[in-house]
């Protein structure tokens, strides 16, 4: 009996870890700060089409308006309400959004902030996305409600009641991050109207949830949130689905606080991924392509089945968060694409793309004066749609890495070599390498400053593959290089280190 309630337990709580992504999809992409209008046309003509697994979407829940004189993006991290009305849209548009991108098998994760409401210095009045009243100063927020007894800051320590000192734990979870008024978690009230929130979003047809800010929050209060939450709709999702979670803790290693309390509660986003990978593409501190060999747990990263990676977010693109300045992003579009080729054709992790807007990047001293420019906007401060150019890409400032050919090719090889194991690694000692997911795909990299020229075995059968980050196969055809694979599974590679793109990828799927 104890056996069945502890197998029980495990399942429930490690369902969690499941992306529940459908058609042996792997791969999330974050639309950052896209109105929903624009996520749901993304997902009927582009994200379904080419194997996308679900949609991290921006925070949909009522937020402060700031603006001096124009919006950050970060206000969405400062919520007024649970009410579903943002910068992104309102609760019908939301609701259309879901339901079309279910029906197109993507899935939707929202991200929660639940850690907090506005900054203490917010003022009062209706300056929120919905036009809710509120009051900072007096820590009232009618629309919820919660009230001055629904916050931490009695239990906080610090002169300034924000977090001064990351070093202690209680201080890192009972005061203000930032200045953001903390919710008190441990009340059963609160965690009510937390639960209300997810559930409500559960409901309408979401597939899981970013959380924000963890690390700001008791293991224990969290997993008394979780265990409230409604399995998934069951117009989409079988009986029984729990829904997925990922959790946003920034652990580099360093400070008390510790990924692995978060491990039994759901997954969580593995920061050294793109501070690591970062570091070996830009060749900083005498790091090499070839010492991946043993990347992911070997590097001293968390359990695979625990992670979420991804190679840069919407924080640490910009200075904000951790990683620091070996992050790479699409500021450096040629060492990016190969990163991110990499973490989506190696096995570790859950996988998430980025979506990015561009900003008048403006780096002084090391920091970026721009780092809080919101997204494409027009004058009164309302977000500007996507525009779809005839090649494919992105207008008006929207970057739509997602759509990149090489990056969506990979996402689409990810889903191809699923399930098979890392295989016939080979690298030259410095920065060319290549590997396999067993007899479904192969990639060769070359980021040295010379040519890669070598035959290898690839684990796939013997014919004539298509390379999907030059080209792709197109009907019968193949617009980039091609590899011709012998019966014995070996190939010849030849990439210039001033090729435009210095890798080469193949998989089952591209076989001519
Ligand atoms: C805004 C203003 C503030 C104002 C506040 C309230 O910018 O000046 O005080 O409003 O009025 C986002 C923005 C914030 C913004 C906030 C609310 O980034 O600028 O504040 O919205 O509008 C910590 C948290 C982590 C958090 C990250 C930004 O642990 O959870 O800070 N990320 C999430 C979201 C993020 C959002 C929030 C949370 C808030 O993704 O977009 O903020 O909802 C150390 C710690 C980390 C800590 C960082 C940064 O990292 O370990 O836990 O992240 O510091 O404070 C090395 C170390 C590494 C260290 C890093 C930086 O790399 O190895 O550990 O240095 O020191």
């Amino acid at each position: 009996m104890k056996v069945l309630i502890l197998a029980m337990l495990l399942g429930l709580s490690f369902a969690q870890h499941n992306p529940n992504t459908k058609h042996g999809r792997t791969s999330i992409v974050h639309l950052f700060e896209w109105r929903w209008a624009d996520i749901a046309a993304e997902c009927e003509r582009y994200l379904g089409p080419n194997g996308f697994g679900g949609v991290q979407i921006s925070p949909p829940s009522e937020s402060i308006v700031v603006s001096n004189p124009w919006r950050p993006w970060w206000e969405r991290y400062q919520p007024i309400s649970y009410n579903l009305c943002s910068r992104s849209g309102n609760e019908n548009e939301l609701r259309d959004m879901i339901t079309r991108c279910n029906n197109v098998g993507v899935n939707i994760y929202v991200d929660a902030v639940i850690n907090h409401m506005c900054g203490a210095g917010g003022g009062e009045g209706r300056h929120s996305s919905c036009g809710t009243y509120f009051s900072a100063n007096r820590k009232e927020f009618p629309s919820v409600p919660y009230t001055s007894w629904d916050f931490n800051d009695g239990k906080c320590r610090t002169g300034s009641g924000n977090i001064e000192n990351y070093q202690d734990v209680n201080q890192v979870r009972n005061c203000r991050l930032v200045g953001l008024l903390d919710l008190s978690l441990e009340k059963d009230y609160v965690r009510g109207k937390v639960a209300d929130y997810m559930n409500k979003l559960i409901d309408m047809g979401v597939a899981g949830f970013r959380v924000d800010a963890c690390k700001h929050m008791w293991p224990g209060d969290l997993g008394a949130v979780y265990g409230r939450l409604h399995n998934l709709n069951t117009r989409w999702f079988s009986p029984g689905s729990r829904p997925f979670v990922f959790q946003e803790v920034i652990d580099l290693g360093g400070e008390p606080i510790k990924s692995s309390e978060y491990f039994g509660l759901g997954r969580v986003t593995e920061f050294k991924y793109g501070a690591k990978l970062g570091t070996v593409m830009r060749k900083w501190n005498g790091e090499k392509l070839s010492f991946l060999k043993n990347w992911g747990e070997g590097w001293g990263f968390m359990p695979s089945d625990k992670a979420l990676v991804f190679v840069d977010n919407h924080d640490n693109q910009r200075g904000h968060g951790a990683g620091g300045a070996s992050i790479v992003t699409f500021w450096d579009a040629r060492l990016y694409k190969m990163a991110v080729g990499l973490m989506l054709a190696h096995p570790y992790g859950v996988t998430r793309v980025m979506s990015s807007f561009r900003w008048n990047r403006h780096i002084v001293n090391g920091k970026d004066q721009n780092d809080w420019m919101g997204p494409p906007s027009h004058g009164d401060g309302s977000t500007k749609p996507v525009p779809i150019n005839p090649d494919s890409t992105c207008g008006d400032g929207w970057v739509c890495e997602h759509r990149w050919r090489q990056i969506r090719n990979m996402v689409i090889f990810r889903n191809v070599v699923n399930g098979q194991p890392f295989s016939n690694w080979w690298d030259n000692r410095s920065n060319q390498i290549a590997f396999g997911r067993g007899n479904r795909g192969f990639i060769v990299i070359n980021n040295d400053d010379w040519d890669l020229d070598v035959t290898l075995s690839t684990g796939m059968p013997g014919g004539t593959y298509c390379d999907v980050i030059s080209g792709q196969k197109d009907g019968g055809r193949c617009t980039g290089k091609q590899v011709q694979v012998g019966g014995d599974g070996r190939a010849h590679f030849r990439i210039s280190n001033r090729d435009e793109d210095p890798f080469i990828a193949i998989h089952a799927d591209s076989k001519l």
